[in-house]
């Protein structure tokens, strides 16, 4: 315990320096699912604050399960490959997690869930951080990109 306890004065310091201490994360939103079982889907931007920050994992209440995917081009076909190694966003750099790109995707979300509800996700880094977000819920767009889940 008294690494932890010793390492508290320095992260105050840090805070106290900084102007606006930026939150790890911002702008969540959750693409509500298309049709109940589908899988809906998160987007926010990361912030890598004064020292960069890696995201390991998204976890919901209103999810029974959740994967960070990344979507790319190849051949003419969207692809959506899993971020297993995590997301790495540089000292005071940005990671938006946007539609047709990175993303992560919710399963087994909670049926009655609609438009305009707070959607709570929690986010953890590889440093121990971990940041509770409470995401717009937003009604499924035109164009189901999971359509192929
Ligand atoms: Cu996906």
């Amino acid at each position: 315990m008294s690494p932890k306890a010793s390492f508290l004065p320095i992260l105050l310091v840090l805070a106290a320096c900084s102007q606006q201490p930026a939150a790890p994360v911002t702008d969540a939103v959750v693409r509500l699912p298309a049709a109940t079982g589908r899988p809906g889907a998160a987007y926010f931007t990361l912030h890598g604050g004064e020292k960069g920050r890696t995201l390991v994992s998204v976890s919901s209440p209103s999810a029974g399960r959740t994967e960070m995917h990344d979507m790319t081009m190849s051949d003419g076909m969207m692809t959506m490959t899993p971020l297993t190694n995590g997301v790495a966003i540089p000292a005071k750099g940005q990671v938006r997690f946007e539609s047709g790109g990175k993303h992560v995707m919710l399963f087994d979300v909670k049926p009655g869930l609609k438009s305009g509800d707070a959607v709570q996700l929690r986010f953890t880094f590889s440093n121990g951080e971990t940041a509770a977000v409470s995401a717009k819920a937003e009604a499924p767009g035109g164009g189901d990109m999971h359509s192929g889940h």
